[in-house]
């Protein structure tokens, strides 16, 4: 086995010994280069100081304004938040640690065959700001897969879920109650030093992030197939594995896919619901399971995560509407009266985004590459060239424009995972590898308890001096 750096070695001596349990059990997986976890312990002590350093120095800088009308419109646009694994800027799109989807496509180590970027690369980029090398991402595979067994009881509550209760649901329900699980809750309860929950933290986060194909999959076969699972492979990638749990073995396409897909719907910084609720949840020292689950509960909502099963329906409708007529001219009548019924048109449109989403571009390239003749596909492209100039028109939305959701589903279609109601679980899936990386840097900073402020609608009109 080799050694951990010295300055892991030291730290773990001399600072956390419980780590160095940790770090054993890592080392089974290890190659020559140091683990996902001695790199935090290498990493973390001059992160932590950085930051200190950086709140002494310019805690008082004023970084912003707030408007009253903030307040009552989604606090849109204030800066209150911390993000490290991600920015997004409204013309560009997202960046993963300063780089773009492309970036991220190119310099991510893949599997052999592959030219999607494997996720679980992603997650090691989101939490240290360094690209894992080939060796190191195959370790960190293998211990995906090393610790994927589910327990029995979570299995139990999948099994014993009626078919009519929605995924997403039963979903959540799991993750809640792998809390049986929890390293984290059982440290707090013992009184751990506050400064050693990160390690707690990720400890869960890889279990729980590990736990979740396993988990997807057996939700997907309950409901729509015959309640088998195959199982999980000791030496292959987390892309892999979820494609296979689900079905799909043997389809190099569709496991690509679920590496691209798991890839680009990680992260998107820290505001949006899910990313949010699960850094506030976790602010109380919820333990991973708990603050990721209440996360995927937000995820679950028709305007965030669950816009792809709502835009795969309103492409089946609008289908069965239009039937083989489609022109410009059926799609533009299709939109004004989806619009006109006060519905918003799914998978347009974005809080912070101004331009095309660059994860729909993603997957709009991956549709030209292996399925550019496909009926669906071709539809999505087609409202691609009428749906801005209708919503421009319609003068309501900030951002005319295509985001994720508008495609993803398509090209699910295409390849049999016809049920559009457990679209927005594989999102899920995806979103705890953004997520899970700042709620161990919450822990490794020490972030207080979340609690802004709030008014009731008198005390803002005192605030304002305003007199109704
Ligand atoms: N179709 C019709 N109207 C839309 C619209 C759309 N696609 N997008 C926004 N609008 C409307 C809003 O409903 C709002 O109307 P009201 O003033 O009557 O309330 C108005 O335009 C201004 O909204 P906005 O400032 O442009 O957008 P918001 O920041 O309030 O909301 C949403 C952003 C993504 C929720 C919104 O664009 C929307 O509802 N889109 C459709 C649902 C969707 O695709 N959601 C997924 C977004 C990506 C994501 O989070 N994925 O997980």
């Amino acid at each position: 086995m080799p050694a951990p750096s010295r300055l892991a070695a030291s730290v773990l001596r001399t600072q956390r010994p419980l780590a160095a349990a940790y770090l054993r059990a890592a080392r089974t997986y290890s190659t020559k280069e140091p683990t996902l976890k001695e790199r935090l312990v290498e990493i973390f002590p001059a992160e932590i100081e950085k930051v200190k350093k950086f709140k002494k120095e310019m805690g008082s800088t004023v970084i912003g304004e707030v408007k009253l009308e903030q307040a009552y419109g989604g606090m849109r646009g204030i800066k209150g938040l911390v993000w490290e694994g991600s920015v997004l800027d409204a013309d560009e799109g997202i960046r993963f640690r300063g780089m773009t989807i492309h970036e991220v496509q190119k310099a991510l180590p893949k599997a052999p065959g592959g030219e999607e970027p494997l996720p679980e690369a992603l997650f090691w980029l989101l939490l240290t700001g360094e690209i894992p090398t080939e060796s190191q991402t195959k370790a960190f595979s293998a211990e995906l897969a090393a610790r994927s067994e589910v327990p029995q009881h979570v299995k139990d509550l999948i099994d014993n879920s009626p078919a009519t209760l929605h995924p997403m649901a039963q979903f959540s329900i799991a993750v809640t109650a792998l809390e049986s699980e929890s390293s984290f809750t059982k440290a707090y309860e013992k009184g751990v030093n506050k400064k050693d929950l990160w390690l707690y933290a990720y400890e869960d986060s890889i279990d729980l992030i590990a736990k979740l194909p396993p988990i997807a999959a057996r939700i997907y076969r309950n409901v729509f197939k015959d309640g088998k699972i195959a199982e999980v492979e000791a030496d292959k990638d987390y892309g892999y594995n979820l494609a296979k749990l689900l079905g799909f073995s043997g389809n190099h396409e569709f496991v690509e896919l679920m590496r691209l897909y798991l890839t680009i719907h990680s992260d998107h910084e820290g505001g949006n619901v899910s990313a949010h609720t699960t850094h506030l949840v976790g602010s109380a020292l919820s333990s991973p399971f708990l603050s990721l689950s209440a996360g995927l509960n937000g995820l679950a909502g028709p305007l965030h995560g669950r816009a792809n099963q709502e835009v795969l329906e309103w492409l089946i409708e609008m289908k069965k509407e239009i039937g083989d007529d489609i022109t410009p001219a059926s799609i533009e009548k299709y939109l004004w009266a989806t619009l006109n019924a006060g519905r918003v048109i799914p998978g347009y449109g974005h809080a912070v985004l101004r331009k095309t989403d660059p994860r729909y571009t993603a997957q709009r390239e991956f549709a030209l590459k292996y399925l550019p003749d496909y009926d669906l596909f071709k539809l999505v492209s087609e409202i691609y060239q009428v749906a801005p100039k209708v919503l421009t028109e319609h003068g309501k939305t900030k951002n005319p424009y295509p985001n994720v959701d508008s495609h993803s589903g398509v090209l699910l279609q295409y390849y049999g995972l016809t049920e559009e109601s457990f679209y927005t679980v594989l999102f899920g899936v995806a979103r705890a590898l953004g997520v899970l990386p700042q709620y161990i840097i919450d822990r490794a900073l020490g972030l207080p308890i979340e609690r802004p402020k709030s008014f009731s609608t008198e005390a803002y009109m005192k605030l304002v001096g305003y007199k109704p």
